[in-house]
C-alpha cells in the first residue's frame, strides 16, 4: 500500500506531494526525533468530517513537550492547516492525516537545537488498516518500551522501532499483529492500537501504567461504553486471561475497532466477533460520521470549517486547559494513584 494526494503542507506552505522532501541528513530520519499523529476523516453527506481533529493535535503538543520540540504553530493553526489540505487535496473518500514535528538540523549531535524543527502534514485517502475483518493475533516475544526509558505516552517516531520489531516478528510467523506485554509481563497494546476485553458484558483495558499510548479510539470507546450503560474497568490484564476473555479487540484511529478472533492460535470464545464488540463498532461508525447527536462536538467538517457542535478556536496552544482532554479524568487519577503504589517504599 503506497499513499498518495496532490498536496502536503509543510512549515506553513502547501508543497506539490512529489516536491515534499528533506534532506537525508535530517536529524529526524536518524535518531527518530520526532512526535506525530494519525487523525482519520470519514465521508458523511457531502461533507468529510474529521474525528476528533483537537485532541489529537493537543495529543501532538504534549509528545513535542516530552521530547522539547518546538512547533511554530499554534495547535489551532495546525487544526486549520488541516482542513485547508483536506479541501485542496479534495477528498471524499475515507482519510487519514498524519501530522509530524520533526527535528530538522542536519547535524550528528544528539541534543535538539532550540527553533531547529519543522512542521507538515500529510492528508491522504485510506480505507482500512487490516485487509481482514477479525485477527489471528499472537504475543509478542518483543517487551513494551517503558516510562523509565522512552515513554509510550509520547506517539515519538522512535517508539515505533519497538512496534516495528513487534509487527514483523508476528507477519512473519503467519499473524496479522502483536500484543505486546510491558516489562512485568501484563498486557499493554498492540503493535499500533490499544486492546480491551469483555468479560462477563464488562469492558476491561489496561492502564497507563502498563506502558500504553493514551489512545483517543481508546478514550472513546470508554467513554461511549460508559454511556451506553457498559461498565468499563482500567485494570492489569494477565496473558492467560486474554486468552479466557468473553471477547477481545483492538482500538486505533487507523485500525479503528478490530475484533481479534485467536490468539496464539486459541480461539477466543467461539472465534467470531462477540456482541459488546459489534455494538461497539456499531455505535463508533455512526460517531464518525456525526450520526450520534451526542457526539457531534467531536466532529470537525471540512465544508465548513469548524465543528458540528462548536466552533473551533484557532488562537489555542495547544497547551490550554483541556490539552489532556484525550485522557479521561478516570485513566489519569488511576495513572497517579498507580504511579504513587510503585514509588511508595515497601513495607
Ligand atoms: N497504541 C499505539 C502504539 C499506536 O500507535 C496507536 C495508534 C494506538 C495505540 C491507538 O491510538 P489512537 O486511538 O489515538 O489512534 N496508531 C496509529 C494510528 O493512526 C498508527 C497505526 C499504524 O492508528
Amino acid at each position: 500500500m503506497t499513499v498518495q494526494a496532490d498536496y502536503v503542507w509543510m512549515d506553513g506552505r502547501f508543497v506539490k506531494w512529489p516536491e515534499a522532501k528533506i534532506h537525508v541528513m535530517t536529524h529526524a530520519l536518524h535518531y527518530g526525533t520526532g512526535v506525530f499523529e494519525g487523525i482519520r476523516a470519514y465521508p458523511s453527506d457531502g461533507d468529510l468530517l474529521v474525528f476528533r481533529l483537537r485532541d489529537h493535535m493537543a495529543r501532538l503538543f504534549n509528545s513535542a513537550t516530552i521530547y522539547q520540540l518546538s512547533c511554530d504553530f499554534t495547535a489551532g493553526e495546525l487544526c486549520d492547516a488541516t482542513l485547508e489540505l483536506l479541501r485542496r487535496n479534495k477528498i471524499q473518500a475515507t482519510a487519514y492525516i498524519r501530522p509530524i514535528i520533526y527535528s530538522s538540523h542536519l547535524d550528528v549531535r544528539l541534543d535538539i537545537p532550540k527553533g531547529s524543527s519543522s512542521v507538515a502534514i500529510c492528508a491522504f485517502p485510506m480505507k482500512k488498516l487490516f485487509e481482514r475483518a477479525g485477527l489471528n493475533a499472537c504475543i509478542s516475544s518483543w517487551r513494551r518500551i517503558d516510562d523509565s526509558s522512552t515513554p509510550p505516552l509520547a506517539k515519538a517516531c522512535g517508539n515505533y522501532i519497538n512496534s516495528i520489531l513487534a509487527k514483523s516478528e508476528a507477519s512473519s510467523n503467519g499473524f496479522d499483529d502483536a500484543i505486546l506485554l510491558d516489562r512485568n509481563g501484563l498486557v499493554s497494546e498492540g503493535s499500533g492500537e490499544n486492546i480491551f476485553i469483555v468479560r462477563s458484558g464488562k469492558l476491561v483495558t489496561p492502564p497507563l501504567t502498563c506502558s500504553i499510548l493514551p489512545g483517543i479510539t481508546r478514550e472513546t470507546v470508554m467513554t461511549v461504553a460508559q454511556d451506553s450503560g457498559i461498565r468499563v474497568e482500567e485494570r492489569a490484564v494477565s496473558r492467560a486471561e486474554l486468552y479466557a476473555s468473553d471477547e477481545v479487540f483492538f482500538t486505533g484511529t487507523a485500525a479503528e475497532i478490530e475484533p481479534i478472533l485467536t490468539i496464539d492460535r486459541r480461539m477466543i470464545s467461539d472465534g467470531k466477533a462477540g456482541p459488546v464488540t459489534r455494538k461497539l463498532i456499531d455505535l463508533y461508525g455512526k460517531i464518525v460520521r456525526g450520526k450520534e447527536p451526542r457526539y457531534t462536538h467531536w466532529v470537525t467538517s471540512v465544508c465548513n470549517n469548524a465543528s458540528l457542535a462548536r466552533p473551533l478556536e484557532t488562537k489555542d496552544t495547544g497547551r490550554g486547559k483541556d490539552h489532556t482532554s484525550f485522557i479521561s479524568n478516570a485513566s489519569w487519577s488511576n495513572f497517579e494513584s498507580d504511579l504513587l503504589r510503585e514509588t511508595r517504599p515497601q513495607s
